[in-house]
């Protein structure tokens, strides 16, 4: 899978090595390199421009950990990127509330459609303990209709077939009719391809939709095609609501311009990929792990995983000596809260303090909520952060401008800050054995006390 694509990159990136730091000039050279290895790939060229500034700006900004190279930090931030282009990651199916759930499967003759349709059929009774009903609403060709009652004899899986004079949404109705009664929770309609997108395919599946209202769409896009795949995902996806993409055909040759490029291009993310021609040929999509498979180069990552882990720990275990002393600012608890995030141990300190429940309650972790106290901290200037006093009405709303939130926001902020000091303050007042302990996630040592003398 991708090979000449991640041969190319291995080579782009040897112009990195060896560099003491990373700057415009001596990054020049591999970049072009990396650009040219993308668009060998296929990858779009828009794409392939931004991610590439992306990546650049990252490289530039980023500080140099001690004990790793530049090159290799920049394969990190690469890989990252790469991550990020195609993800975040989403389950590969949902299910309608109802019990009943329809799933219609569109894309180009050729594409895989009806394979896949075998396919997701098996994968929804394996993982879920379905029992599919697959619908052979294709009526081009009578060899389409027989293929899939083939797959289904061979999976033991009903297919429900008419004779091809009937019209595909109406028989979809009808198939979608019959499941419920049938006892079935899933449906899965295989509808027709035409070699290229036009007017009457799409007006078909438009119908369809109307008749059946399905709960998810998949576009089936063969990786092969590269950028057709792409381009082809653009225009189903204006006519239709796609919920996600299946790209099949990973196993061959494919050059990795549309796994890269097609949720950058339409927004819709890949739910699923197609390994094989064996009805268990069918994964759920996972960015990172497709990032790594791109890239080839996992244990630089880890490398640098690690490496970054040293410095978040270190400077974490500063800021948190601080908070302890309750002698901290804004810079301090922005960098305890990137903490909590990542590993949550204060939360768990001091979840378990007595009476800390309901105060524990008001500070929030959630991601959303986190993205934005995120945008907060960043709108506000250094000065800010070490010296919070001086953030008085104006710079507030300067703040809540910059950051896109209303000044209540940053008001919330601030008074969680304030909340946090005095909750900090009783967390330090506790025996830092019995802290120790909890960090790491352990039960609290036995015998501390939360208040009073320290225990000899
Ligand atoms: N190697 C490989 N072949 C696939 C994959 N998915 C489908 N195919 C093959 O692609 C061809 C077209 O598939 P088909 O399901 O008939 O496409 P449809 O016209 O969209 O219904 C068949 O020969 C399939 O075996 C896959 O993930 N990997
Ligand atoms: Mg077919």
């Amino acid at each position: 899978m991708f090979e000449s694509l991640t041969q190319a990159l291995g080579k782009a990136f040897t112009v990195f090595q060896g560099q003491k730091k990373l700057t415009e000039k001596n990054m020049e050279e591999g970049l072009r390199a990396v650009r040219a290895a993308l668009l060998e790939a296929d990858v779009h060229f828009k794409v392939a421009r931004n991610f590439i500034q992306r990546v650049k700006e990252r490289a530039l900004g980023e500080e140099i950990l001690k004990s790793v190279q530049p090159g290799q930090q920049f394969i990190k931030i690469f890989h990252d990127e790469l991550t990020a282009l195609m993800g975040p990651e989403e389950p590969p199916v949902t299910f309608s509330p109802s019990g009943f759930t329809v799933y219609l499967l569109a894309g180009l003759q050729g594409s895989g459609k009806t394979t896949t349709c075998a396919k997701l059929a098996l994968f929804l009774r394996k993982k879920y303990r379905k029992n599919p009903l697959l619908v052979a609403a294709d009526l081009q060709r009578p060899a389409a209709v027989d293929q899939l009652a083939a797959l289904g004899k061979q999976l033991d899986i009903p297919v429900y077939t008419e004779p091809t004079t009937a019209r595909p949404p109406e028989l979809c109705k009808r198939a979608v009719g019959h499941a419920r009664s049938a006892g079935h929770d899933v449906a899965i309609l295989d509808t027709a391809g035409r070699l290229h997108v036009d007017e009457e395919l799409m007006a078909e599946l438009e119908e369809i939709q109307a008749q059946v209202r399905p709960h998810a769409i998949y576009l089936v896009s063969d990786a092969m095609t590269g950028q057709d795949a792409v381009q082809s995902a653009k225009a189903f996806h204006e006519r239709l609501p796609l919920t996600g993409v299946i790209l099949t055909k990973l196993d061959g040759d494919a050059r990795g311009g549309a796994a890269m490029s097609i949720k950058a291009v339409t927004g819709r993310p890949i739910l699923l990929v197609g390994v094989g021609e064996k009805p268990d040929d069918l994964e759920p999509f996972h960015p990172e792990r497709m990032a790594g498979r791109i890239l080839g180069m996992g244990d630089v990552v880890s490398l640098v995983e690690k490496a970054q882990e040293v410095v978040d720990r270190e400077e974490a275990e500063k800021a948190q000596a601080k908070l302890l002393k309750g002698r901290f600012n804004l810079e301090d608890f922005y960098k305890q809260l990137q903490w909590i995030k990542k590993l949550g141990p204060l939360k768990k300190v001091m979840g378990m303090l007595p009476g800390m429940g309901g105060l524990l309650d008001q500070l929030d972790f959630e991601d959303k909520h986190f993205k934005r106290l995120e945008a907060i901290f960043t709108s506000m200037t250094p000065a800010e952060r070490k010296r919070p006093e001086i953030i008085d009405g104006s710079r507030r709303r300067r703040i809540a401008r910059g950051s896109g939130n209303d000044v209540q926001a940053v008001h919330d902020l601030l008074k969680q800050f304030k909340m946090a000091g005095k909750l900090f303050k009783q967390v330090g007042k506790m025996d830092p054995r019995a802290l120790e302990g909890l960090a790491e996630g352990g039960p609290p040592r036995k015998g501390f006390r939360t208040h009073g003398k320290r225990r000899r």
